[in-house]
């Protein structure tokens, strides 16, 4: 298949875009390179590579053979991505091309206005270019489970059926995002389903947990190929904060009471369902939703997890709970449908001890390029 993956060179969509030129599809890749810009102004760096794009494709095609196009560009800008639709002719393209932290939406106006136009307009000008160039190509958008929140009710797989006043009718889950990050995802679902009823677009929106990890099949052995790693307090997602705290010694930062109970995901899982939704598309016309997500912990037990895990290798980490950054819920009823994925086939990579100490492991090797600064979280949700 021809697949292009906007936000290629990001977290998720560089190895995505590797499984799947090693998988023999042919593949593209549009990135503004946003991200790289941010991480470095921040003074992060990148734990595993500090390679450009077109050195790691350059490598990647002298490793396999393989050639994955690469374009520059602001997915928001509607004109340039019909021009690389037509240049390229998709069959299919998958969406990460967008902001992807909640701290950072909730640092202050400039990021939030940026989240909003970015997460909004890039998802906007896609729609647009593909009704405009071939209305049959499959999009697949990343969305967020955070699009639910955590209601005191079982939450569904997209839609819910509702019994109203003696009628009935399915309807999208209710949704309440906790950052405007999470706000922008709802949002970016509604633009995609509102072009599903009117224009027939084809759609898959993965809701996805957090993801945790940096080994895949495709970059394990070559540290210039694994992806962009973050532990950083805003683009660092949890388990791999914690890994990073373990390794450099700082407590591992347990947000509050600890409670707040998400669905989580191994990397190669993500790549695992993103490729299951790419091979077994919906109806054409059709918006599927599915929660991508393998399995569901706490905060406090991840980070005993990761205590556990680094006494193995000798690693005496200590586990804190900071004053919570965020406005959340620490304890809560937490109960999620994760169904679709499995019946196309989903086969999870679980989070083990032998895991736990494999990804310690690695990072271990790359201990002098942590910068402990930028751990601590600073980004609070009512402000400074
Ligand atoms: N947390 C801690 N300590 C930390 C960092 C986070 O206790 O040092 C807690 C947070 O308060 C939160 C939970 O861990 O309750 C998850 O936080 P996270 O930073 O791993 O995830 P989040 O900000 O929700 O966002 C991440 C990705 C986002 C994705 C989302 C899925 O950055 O792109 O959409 O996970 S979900 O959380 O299900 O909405």
């Amino acid at each position: 298949m021809r697949v292009l993956v906007l936000g290629g060179d990001g977290y998720l969509g560089w190895p995505m875009s590797l499984h799947l030129s090693q998988s023999g599809h042919i593949v593209g890749i549009v990135d503004n390179l946003w991200k790289r810009s941010i991480l470095a102004e921040q003074g992060v760096n990148d734990l595993f590579s500090s390679k450009e794009i077109d050195q790691k494709l350059r490598l990647w095609k002298t490793l396999t053979g393989r050639e994955i196009q690469f374009w520059k560009s602001d997915v928001c800008n509607y004109q340039e991505l019909l021009e690389i639709l037509r240049e390229f002719a998709p069959e299919a393209i998958i969406h990460f091309a967008e902001q992807p932290s909640a701290p950072f939406s909730m640092k202050g106006y400039e990021e939030a206005a940026f989240t909003l136009q970015n997460n909004l307009l890039s998802t906007l000008s896609l729609a647009h270019a593909v009704d405009a160039y071939d209305r049959s190509i499959h999009i697949i958008k990343l969305g967020t489970m955070g699009e639910y929140g955590t209601p005191n009710i079982d939450i569904e797989e997209g839609f819910i059926d509702i019994q109203h006043n003696g009628r009935s009718d399915r309807l999208l889950f209710p949704r309440q995002g906790s950052s405007l990050y999470h706000t922008t995802k709802i949002q970016d679902t509604d633009l995609l389903y509102l072009y599903v009823r009117t224009w027939g677009l084809t759609v898959t929106d993965l809701m996805q947990g957090p993801v945790y990890g940096f080994l895949t099949d495709e970059t394990e052995t070559q540290d210039d190929l694994v992806t962009m790693f973050c532990y950083d307090e805003v683009f660092g997602t949890v388990l791999n904060r914690f890994l990073v705290q373990a390794v450099c010694n700082h407590p591992l930062t347990v947000f509050g009471k600890g409670g707040q109970t998400r669905g989580y995901l191994n990397i190669r899982d993500t790549i695992q369902c993103v490729s299951l939704a790419l091979e077994k598309p919906p109806k054409p016309g059709d918006m599927r939703i599915l929660n991508q997500f393998t399995e569901v912990f706490s905060v406090k037990a991840l980070a005993e997890k990761v205590r556990s895990a680094a006494l193995e290798l000798g690693i005496r980490a200590e586990v804190v709970e900071v004053s919570n950054p965020r406005v959340e819920q620490e304890e809560h009823f937490y109960n999620v449908k994760n169904t679709g994925l499995l019946e196309l086939g989903l086969e999870p990579h679980l989070l083990t001890s032998h895991l736990l100490v494999r990804m310690l492991h690695r990072v271990l090797e790359r201990k002098k390029y942590i910068n402990r600064d930028v751990i601590h979280p600073r980004t609070a949700w009512r402000g400074s």
